[in-house]
């Protein structure tokens, strides 16, 4: 993975919970989770990383939080 740049301006995450990204469609960056063997992986996808032109949204992971624990996490757990 890539160092990542910031994003040229604010932008807004889509939260779409446990549903898998979606290729194409610009638009804003989406973040989802899923929970497997006993951790919860966050990912975003649209934030613009070194060399990748995969921004805006391309369906492919950009940047993963990975937390110890299986979590049930809502659009309310984050700062979209
Ligand atoms: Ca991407």
């Amino acid at each position: 993975m890539s160092d990542l740049l910031p994003p040229p301006s604010d932008l807004t995450f889509e939260f779409i919970g446990t549903n898998a990204f979606t290729d194409g469609g610009g638009g804003e960056p989406h973040l989802r989770y899923e929970v497997l063997e006993g951790r919860t992986i966050i990912q975003m996808d649209g934030i613009r990383a070194a060399g990748s032109g995969a921004f805006p949204p391309d369906g492919v992971v950009d940047a993963e939080i990975e937390l110890i624990g299986e979590f049930v996490l809502t659009a309310a757990n984050f700062l979209l």
